[in-house]
């Protein structure tokens, strides 16, 4: 099915040309290009967007020669290959990403420059590549960016949605969802690429047929088909000549599409019937922890698999044949979660019926060739999909998974002889009223590594959601604690920061955060303390710039400025944030204000817009903050303010402004965190409880320097049975006058009983985040934070030892980690 066009004599007048020069001069000779000729533009042109466009067209140029050598590199080696499959990939704006891994930065600016352009104002007229959720999503950004610059031959492979995620306002202090069209004024960073569309399968039914050898085959019949058209971008590694692909796939209607109705004269409803397969990735789903069982999203998930295993076959096939022997020795698929893990069922698929393979072969090469990243420990968050949808849907796929299931029970029947409990635990097919395929038992028996996102996580799953499996074939499980890219969450986001880091310690830490250690001797030196101080000051003012016009409320530089940006979860407990808000508050109207810590308190995410008890906090938030900072007794005392559409470029101007980062889930909830990563690198302190990630910061950073509260994880485990939220409340005066002013309606402004449901959850015994539980210890821990901060001095010194010790949180580290435990490649160098 691949129509590749290939030059029958090398026409090197063709495809050789002289490389593109990085100066001043030819930068600004091609915007210019760019800017008159292909965007048509002249200096009656006020919009920033052209002059963006023309720039990225020039660096993006400036990345092509090495792509495709990178490319044919890899496709042509006869090392290991990784692919990354995922449904999101977070990747925000590419334009300054690109100009840094390039290392044209000056010369770029000074090209900008001279042609009377302020290089920032066309940085920020890029819309975000909005195509994940939140963690997951923009996980996955980190690790292509640092396989890239380990010069890993890693493909990535997920969605080009038409709609990323949606743009959050807020309207009378609620939340209003707004599509996300960021594709309306073109993407100049993609590659269009039919050569390499592939056909993708739907409904239909199978048929047994006899081979040409006389084997019994299956072939999947009567089906609807639907395209996909991969577009590749380009993912620079830093200034090391490779250029990585990130391809994309979108859903077309096929040529031939309803050809029955348009041969019957009913063109037009044809034609407009294109939208049912187009819609197929139409529309990133804003989920971040529940599954919606919808029929388009399995659709989604199969469409990425297919077209992903199948582009992956064909480049085999084109170089060995249909011989499969080696084919799990070379090719490894990395699932980000379980969204994409229906490519276990498929890849059985293709080895069988398309190419011919036995059973047996086909499953030891799967099983050898998947590997899979858990990101959750929450039960309601694993997904199932009903049999009968997914028979209606890929009645092939679901054969296949019962034919695995028999084999695998035979196999857990050989291990616990007589265990049928274990049996109808572990089943891949979960019985009852609606039979459901569990999505991570098929990914865990297709792979021959599963692994958790941080220390605490992998060994929760080893004892509990996965605790059979762990049983059965220890050696599968695996932590690979996360970690996020210093390019563009040091280098890019904080660059006066990294200038100062750069002249103190050279610039190695770039490619090897490690190096920042060597910072640590500098939190002694008062002049550098000096010099990190205003970096942090200037960050705030900046942030605070930005915000005036959006938030319309006065904020004072020299607050603490104590932040939590994340989805809205319960788990992740921005409550507690606006209990210990709502306490501040009490002190200051009570006059309990001696040694007062003026205070700037930022929350900001979204809420999947079918989360009701999110969207509450979300409400609530923006009233605690209309009552607050309308009251001319608190003044600059306290201010709170809720950051409308948090994103990836929100986050890289929120991050150099923070003294104070909030990572409060309830311990045992989240798997690892990303953003207190981001934070610590930027110099915040952390406030957080012993969960994912914080632990190993923590770790890291000395106890001394990490305000830590609340109960463990095997406290919260253990209480869980006989919680009892009202006798907190009753040992607690403040904890009183918190929940008093909340449900005397302080807060509700002109809605009453608004929110009831919030108190009723906090009061629950029931109430699974045990918020209430870690009230009293989180106060004190705050109280912490405030004696800290009231000596300047301490505080920066803290404040340079996160720096110094964030270097475990590079994702290099976490990407090298992936590489010498499940993928096994070797570097490989892209050099004229
Ligand atoms: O993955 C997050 C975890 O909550 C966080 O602790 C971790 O650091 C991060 C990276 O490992 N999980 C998500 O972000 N999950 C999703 O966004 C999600 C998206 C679609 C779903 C389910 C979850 O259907």
């Amino acid at each position: 099915s691949h129509k590749v066009f290939r030059i029958s004599h090398p026409k090197p007048d063709i495809t050789k040309l002289p490389s593109l020069g990085m100066d001043k001069k030819h930068i600004t000779d091609d915007f210019k290009h760019y800017y008159s000729y292909r965007l048509g533009r002249d200096e009656h042109c006020r919009s920033p967007e052209y002059a963006y466009k023309a720039i990225s067209l020039t660096i993006s140029d400036r990345m092509v020669e090495r792509w495709k050598q990178t490319y044919n590199l890899h496709r042509n080696q006869d090392g290991k290959q990784t692919f990354y499959l995922s449904m999101e990939f977070l990747l925000g704006r590419r334009l300054s990403n690109a100009i840094i891994s390039l290392g044209v930065d000056s010369e770029v600016a000074r090209a900008l420059y001279g042609l009377g352009l302020a290089i920032e104002e066309l940085v920020d007229s890029e819309p975000d590549a909005g195509l994940g959720n939140g963690g997951l999503g923009r996980l996955a950004a980190c690790f292509i960016d640092s396989c890239a610059t380990l010069k890993l031959p890693v493909t990535g492979y997920g969605l080009r949605y038409e709609y990323g995620m949606f743009i959050q306002e807020i309207v009378n202090g609620e939340q209003i969802e707004k599509p996300d069209h960021w594709l309306r004024n073109g993407n100049v960073w993609e590659i269009e690429r039919p050569e390499y569309m592939t056909h993708i399968k739907f409904g239909g039914r199978t048929q047994i047929h006899i081979d040409e050898n006389g084997h019994e085959r299956v072939s999947w019949i009567d089906t609807h088909d639907v395209l996909a058209m991969p577009y590749d971008t380009p993912i620079p590694g830093y200034k090391n000549d490779t250029v990585n692909t990130l391809r994309l796939w979108k859903a077309m209607a096929t040529e031939d599409f309803n050809l029955q109705e348009f041969n019957a004269g009913d063109y037009a409803e044809a034609v407009a019937q294109k939208n049912t397969a187009e819609n197929i990735t139409m529309v990133l789903y804003p989920n971040d922890a529940n599954e919606n069982g919808k029929a388009l999203r399995l659709q989604q998930q199969y469409f990425l698999a297919s077209a992903s295993l199948q582009d992956v076959m064909a480049n085999w096939v084109g170089r060995h044949g249909k011989d499969f022997t080696k084919f799990a020795e070379k090719n490894c698929f990395q699932l980000n979660d379980t969204h994409p893990s229906i490519a276990v069922a498929e890849l059985m698929r293709l080895l069988l019926d398309i190419y011919g393979l036995p059973w047996k072969d086909a499953w030891q090469i799967t099983r050898n060739t998947m590997a899979y990243t858990n990101h959750t420990l929450l039960p309601e968050a694993l997904e199932k999909w009903p049999v009968e949808l997914m028979r209606q849907l890929l009645p092939r796929l679901m054969e296949i998974i019962y034919d695995i299931n028999a084999g695998f029970m035979a196999e857990v029947s050989a291990h616990w002889p007589g265990d049928s409990k274990r049996q109808v635990r572990m089943s891949i097919i979960e019985e009852g009223p609606t039979k459901q395929v569990r999505m991570a038992f098929l990914a865990i028996v297709g792979s021959f590594s599963v692994n958790g996102v941080a220390a605490l996580h992998s060994e929760l799953l080893q004892k509990g959601l996965f605790k059979d499996f762990y049983e059965l074939w220890p050696l599968k499980f695996n932590n690979k604690t996360n970690g996020v890219t210093p390019r563009r969450w040091l280098a890019g986001c904080n660059p006066d920061l990294a200038a100062l880091i750069t002249t103190t310690i050279g610039d190695a830490w770039i490619t090897d955060l490690a190096q920042l250690e060597k910072l640590k001797p500098y939190a002694e030196n008062a002049a550098f303390r000096q010099q990190w101080r205003q970096i942090k000051q200037l960050s705030k003012q900046r942030l605070i710039d930005l915000k005036k016009q959006e938030l319309d409320i006065e904020i004072d530089v020299n607050a603490l400025f104590d932040v939590q940006v994340k989805r809205i979860h319960e788990y992740k407990r921005q409550i507690l944030n606006v209990l210990h808000v709502i306490h501040l508050y009490d002190r200051i109207k009570r006059g309990d204000t001696q040694n007062w810590v003026d205070r700037c308190v930022l929350i900001g995410g979204k809420a999947a817009p079918g989360y009701v008890m999110a969207k509450k906090i979300i409400k609530l938030i923006n009233n605690v903050a209309n009552v607050i900072n309308n009251d001319a007794q608190i003044g600059s005392q306290l201010k709170l303010a809720f950051l409308p559409n948090y994103r990836v470029s929100a986050m890289e101007k929120i991050c150099p402004g923070t003294d104070l980062s909030e990572q409060i889930s309830t311990a045992g909830k989240e798997a690892s965190g990303t953003g207190n990563m981001k934070f610590m690198m930027n110099g915040a302190l952390t406030i957080g409880t012993l969960d994912g990630a914080n632990i190993e910061i923590r770790n890291e950073v000395g106890a001394e320097n990490f305000f830590l509260f609340g109960l463990t994880a095997a406290e919260v485990e253990s209480m869980q049975a006989h919680y009892n939220p009202q006798w907190f409340i009753e040992q607690d005066g403040d904890l009183q006058a918190v929940m008093h002013l909340l449900e005397c309606g302080h807060f509700n402004q002109f809605e009453p009983g608004i929110f009831d449901d919030i108190i009723t959850s906090l009061k629950s015994p029931q109430d699974p985040w045990m918020t209430i539980a870690d009230f009293r210890s989180y106060i004190e821990a705050q109280k912490q934070v405030e004696h800290a901060w009231r000596n300047q001095e301490q505080w920066t010194r803290m404040s340079i030892l996160n720096t110094a010790t964030s270097g475990k949180f590079s994702s290099d580290r976490t990407i090298q980690e992936y590489n010498r435990d499940i993928w096994k490649m070797s570097p490989i160098d892209v050099s004229e």
